[in-house]
């Protein structure tokens, strides 16, 4: 039978307004979008989806079958799974971590006097993390501990025979616990080669020790890589506070030049979030007809600026090509990960101009201006003024800006919580542990991650976060997901009235916070980690990470990255579930391990639940067994024989 052509109604592939109304013009123009691709490429390729396809050499590629076991190298599908697995972590590794090297070497140029608009803006942030990192003598001007520190930063990508420095940033019985399994990853730079040699033709082929080493990559990362970008991003551009902003399509202005920036290297977008506010920029704007520059983010350079500058938020990975169809789009600029190759063409139906601007991404179509940082506030005016030149070109009748767009508040950084809930005076996270042992709080939940056409944009997503605020898990998110709860208005403090249980609203109410707090970009994965460690320094809630009522979820993926973030995650002792499974299901070997053996190695595991009120239903039950080995359910004639079962289960855990 003939495959039915008609699209899918743009209802079944979004969930909120803006992009339903968007999608539905892209279909009337025949826009080709990511929506309309993931149908033409519904019939994948199983070998790649179960992770049993190798084409690492040229004897190959093997493909695994029950006639056909082993690949001509003789390889079984357990190494050849796991081989591919650790090279997906190595991808997210190295994207995150390339990221936070630019940082690092962008720190140092500015202490050494570099010019172009940088500053060190957030003193006391440089001063605590080179502490923290060892750097001495902290007396001295802020310019020379910042090259120290930048020195031991850069030392944490080329360490060859050290453990990384922020291996010492987690819980000591979590430490414990990867030098006991011989996973301390040394330098990031090392990790990823390593891994790459490891997983080429004729090297690791027992796929315990391969995902051993995927899970250490991946540590490179949490405690690495994304923990450098997000300590550098706070020294160069200032901790996130608790700040207002709009998100979702309707932030575009209709007599405003609109400008969006997508990536994720917060380099630039900082400064054209300074930039646009320059008053030369405003004059130039209303010269050309405008009221002003709309300056939006799209993706986790979003998530940046808008935690920092309060700047809107037009939408997550899933509406960068939507952004364009509303007609309304001046310039797109865009860096580096998650920016679509389809961006220019579609741009092309418009007087949109698509501007690429890191070194190492170009894409066909797109104009390349690459970003010189000496220049970096002049080359992002020059960028701006580029985008006024363009709004003379906007037509009106191709034009279409959804009304839809819903308050939030981003910028909940450590530091922030901590103010949050204690005061200036008494900044910590002692009533966060003492709501969640006196029960008001049942556990956390950090939910991360992006959206996938696979499924319909958000849904899993919003209906998992609504499930689990209703259960009084209070919910800590990051990138796309966090965009998703935006537009579902969750991120406002005014979401504990209407949507959560009622321990968890007394609590926000008392305090003012959402019941959802946004905690970033992805590198900002790493702050979830840091305030699982506050919640084990505070005390009362275990003494390490596997203990805590918390848990991970990826409800909805499709990076690298979000593969890398799972594992670092899970080898930190926090569960992950999953929304969908990994490309692993060719080996029963490395599904075991990663989704019940890993409990063994790491006090964690992955949990997949396609159904988001099921998944919901088992982060539930993870931070219920996690509540139960504490003795803090409310069951109190278990309390004392769990407490006695938890000094047991944490000698066992400290391995
Ligand atoms: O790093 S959540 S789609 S934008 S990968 Fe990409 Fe996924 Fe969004 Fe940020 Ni993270
Ligand atoms: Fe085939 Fe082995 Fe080469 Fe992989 S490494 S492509 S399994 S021969």
């Amino acid at each position: 039978m003939a495959k039915d052509k008609t699209p899918k109604p743009p209802e079944l592939r979004v969930l909120d307004p803006a992009s339903v109304e968007i999608l539905k013009k892209a279909q009337d123009e025949g826009r080709n979008t990511v929506f309309d691709r993931m149908d033409t490429q519904s019939v994948q390729c199983k070998f790649g989806s179960q992770g049993s396809c190798c084409r690492i050499c040229h004897m190959g590629p093997c493909r695994i079958t029950a006639k056909t076991p082993l690949g001509v190298c003789g390889a079984d599908v357990h190494t050849i799974v796991a081989r591919n697995y650790l090279r997906e972590v190595v991808g997210g590794a190295a994207a995150h971590s390339d990221h936070a090297r630019g940082l690092v070497l962008l720190l140092k140029k500015v202490a050494r006097g570099l010019e172009g608009g940088y500053a060190i803006r957030d003193e006391n942030a440089l001063r605590r993390n080179a502490a923290a990192y060892g750097v001495e003598d902290l007396d001295r001007p802020k310019e020379e501990i910042a090259i120290d520190l930048a020195d031991r930063m850069l030392e944490e990508f080329t360490s060859q025979e050290e453990p990384l420095k922020g291996l010492g940033l987690a819980p000591v019985n979590r430490q414990g616990v990867w030098r006991k399994q011989g996973i301390e990853p040394l330098g990031i730079d090392r990790m990823v080669v390593e891994s790459m040699h490891r997983s080429t033709m004729g090297v690791d082929h027992d796929h315990v020790h391969i995902l051993q080493q995927a899970m250490r990559t991946a540590l490179a990362d949490g405690w690495g890589g994304s923990r450098v970008a997000s300590i550098i991003s706070d020294i160069l551009f200032g901790t996130p506070q608790p700040v207002r902003g709009d998100v979702n399509l309707g932030v575009l202005g209709e007599n405003t030049v609109n400008i969006v920036v997508h990536g994720h290297e917060p380099i630039l977008s900082e400064m054209l979030a300074i930039a646009v506010r320059d008053e030369e920029i405003e004059t130039a704007a209303v010269q050309a007809g405008a009221d002003g520059v709309t300056l939006a983010g799209i993706c986790c350079t979003a998530n940046e600026i808008l935690m920092r500058h309060g700047i809107a938020v037009a939408g997550n990975f899933l509406q960068q090509e939507l952004a364009l169809i509303t007609g309304a789009v001046e310039m797109m600029v865009v860096d580096v990960q998650c920016c679509m190759p389809s961006l220019p063409e579609v741009a092309a139906a418009y007087h949109t101009e698509v501007v690429s601007t890191s070194e190492i991404a170009q894409t066909t179509g797109a104009v390349h201006m690459p970003f010189d940082e000496e220049r970096a506030y002049e080359d992002a005016k020059t960028l701006i003024r580029r985008a006024i030149d363009n709004y003379k070109n906007r037509d009106r009748g191709k034009m279409a800006i959804p009304d839809h767009k819903r308050p939030v508040v981003g910028g909940f950084s450590v530091d922030a919580i901590k103010y949050m809930l204690g005061g200036a005076f008494r900044a910590s996270f002692r009533p966060l542990n003492d709501a969640i042992m006196q029960g008001r709080i049942r556990g956390v939940a950090g939910i991360v991650g992006c959206s996938n056409p696979k499924t319909q944009m958000d849904s899993y997503t919003t209906a998992l976060t609504r499930e689990l605020l209703k259960h009084n898990v209070l919910v800590l998110k990051t990138g796309c997901a966090a965009i998703a709860s935006g537009k579902a208005g969750l991120l406002i403090p005014e979401a504990a009235f209407s949507e959560v249980g009622q321990g968890l609203r007394e609590v926000c109410e008392a305090v003012g916070m959402p019941p959802v707090l946004h905690m970033g970009s992805c590198v900002d994965n790493s702050r979830i980690l840091e305030a699982a460690t506050e919640m084990v320094l505070e005390g009362g809630l275990g003494e390490d990470l596997s203990e805590i009522p918390a848990v991970g979820v990826a409800p909805v993926w499709m990076s690298e990255k979000a593969i890398t973030i799972g594992c670092y995650f899970v080898t930190s002792g926090i569960d992950v579930v999953l929304g969908h499974p990994f490309h692993i299901e060719g080996s029963d070997k490395v599904t075991e391990f990663l989704n019940e053996g890993a409990r063994e190695h790491y006090g964690a595991s992955f949990h997949i639940q396609p159904d988001p009120i099921a998944g919901a239903a088992k982060v539930l039950d993870l931070i219920d067994g996690r509540r139960d080995r504490l003795g803090i359910n409310k069951k109190s004639e278990r309390k004392l024989v769990d407490m006695k079962d938890r000094r047991e289960v944490h000698v066992e855990a400290d391995l």
